[in-house]
């Protein structure tokens, strides 16, 4: 038996715009989501976020559904739209209600409530001003956080600032499969610097917080020992990694990375004084994991989220895949673990996202394989000495999976859509009887 320290997290994970609907309920003003949903042929099946799971309205039944989990600790978002429909001036407290609301029926079951307090819904106006491309969006977004910190610091503990930087910059703003989908690399790396530079400035924002970013990482390696292949996964790591652990636990830039990225633009975004506020201290590291990359020399799809490194091609690395098309090994995983715990010491880790997407509805085997492989992998790290504190399952329930829709689920729970029945799969009842046990 695999069992983990008693103090291990366990919990699960959602956000904001693919669970809750109640798009237009209690002053909250569109996001970005909600106009690229509108607009033709960005989301498959023209589905949109305007009801989801319908969580606004039931989330009394998703918190008594964790309850039966026995889940330690509830990883959700919170939807800057419905705090300033602005973006920018006073809040509306009905916004804040709700996620207040949600704390205390959390609380009152015996979860803790892990707030994410920006998971890719901005606010459509600051977006109008030119979104995460400009300065002012991670000066407005360090109000923000203030703002929310302030009304649900009694009884919130651990913050996270950011979800997945590297979506909101590449896929928001390079290749324009995400909000805002516009397709401007030089804009993509302006974003980048400026959401690092909106979670350091969050972070002094919320004194006293416990406070980390979630980044979505993975364990790369080249197809081959060429020097071609192996350029290529220096490349691929250095975008999808170090150009965030870097900056927010080393306060630098590697400084390869710039060099791929000078062709495509300078410097001129980045102040002095920026990369001090971008390592503001932390107290843990979240992680999303569901999939390695095998990447080589060769030719890339255009437009490119790797940009400066358009000539890298993503291998097929011969493995089984989830029903998204991501492959499955849980291995990288590990590896991914102990590679952060050589490379960036000291900081404790907890996984904050893992997953997998299946057809299959109530009798989800290929989940619980899935999930199975990857909690056995964080337990080999944590033997081998890795500081992993927790993980969270993505997800809770099936929900909008974003450019997708609803196509792929990746829900411990299954969701009726045209009723919004939940009915738990066999991977929920799998992953009780984990928390229950501490381990496998
Ligand atoms: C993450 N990619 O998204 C998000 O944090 C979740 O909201 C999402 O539902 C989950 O993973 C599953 O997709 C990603 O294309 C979306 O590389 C796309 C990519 C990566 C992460």
């Amino acid at each position: 038996m695999t069992t983990f320290e008693p103090g291990f997290l366990w919990g699960a994970a959602t956000s904001s715009y693919q669970i809750e609907g109640a798009v237009a309920e209690d002053g909250r003003g569109p996001s970005i989501w909600d106009i690229f949903c509108a607009t033709p042929g960005k989301v498959d099946n023209g589905d949109t976020g305007d009801v989801a799971a319908d969580h606004y309205h039931r989330y009394p039944e998703d918190v008594a559904i964790m309850r039966e989990l026995g889940l330690g600790a509830y990883r959700f978002s919170v939807a800057w739209p419905r705090i300033q429909p602005l973006g920018t001036g006073k809040a509306d407290q009905r916004g804040l209600d709700f996620y207040s609301k949600l704390v205390d029926t959390l609380l009152d079951n015996g979860i803790q409530p892990w707030p994410t307090l920006y998971h890719w819904d901005l606010p459509q106006p600051l977006e109008d001003a030119g979104g995460w491309p400009e300065r002012d969006t991670a000066l407005r977004f360090a109000e923000y956080a203030q703002i929310v910190h302030e009304a649900l610091a009694d009884r919130v503990t651990h913050w996270t600032t950011l979800n997945e930087p590297w979506c909101s910059a590449f896929l928001g703003y390079a290749t324009g499969r995400h909000a805002p989908g516009r397709q401007d690399p030089a804009a993509s790396i302006r974003a980048a610097h400026h959401l690092l530079l909106g979670h350091g400035l969050a972070a002094r924002a919320m004194p006293d917080a416990r406070v980390g970013i979630t980044l979505n990482l993975t364990h790369v390696t080249a197809g081959s020992a060429t020097e071609a292949d192996l350029d290529a996964a220096r490349r691929i790591d250095g975008m999808q990694n170090r150009l965030f652990l870097d900056p927010v636990l080393l306060a630098e830039y590697p400084d390869d990375v710039l060099r791929d990225l000078e062709p495509i633009t300078g410097l001129d975004h980045v102040q002095d004084g920026d990369l001090k506020t971008i390592a503001a201290p932390i107290d843990f590291l979240g992680v999303n994991y569901y999939s390695p990359m095998l990447v080589g020399h060769g030719a890339s799809p255009s437009p490119s989220a790797y940009v400066g490194s358009e000539h890298v091609r993503h291998l097929d690395g011969g493995r089984p895949r989830t029903s998204i098309g991501w492959e499955i090994d849980a291995g990288g995983l590990s590896d991914l673990l102990l590679r952060l715990d050589r490379d960036y010491p000291a900081i404790p880790l907890y996984i904050t996202e893992n997953g997998a997407a299946f057809d299959d509805e109530t009798h989800d085997a290929g989940r619980v394989a899935y999930l199975d492989g990857h909690v056995r992998a964080c337990a080999e790290a944590v033997a081998k000495g890795v500081a992993l504190k927790g993980y969270f399952a993505w997800s809770l329930l099936d929900n909008f999976e974003w450019s997708f829709g609803y196509a792929q689920r990746f829900g411990l729970v299954h969701v009726d859509y045209d009723t919004q029945r939940r009915t738990p799969k066999d991977s929920a009842r799998w992953y009780a009887d984990v928390i229950a046990r501490g381990g496998l």
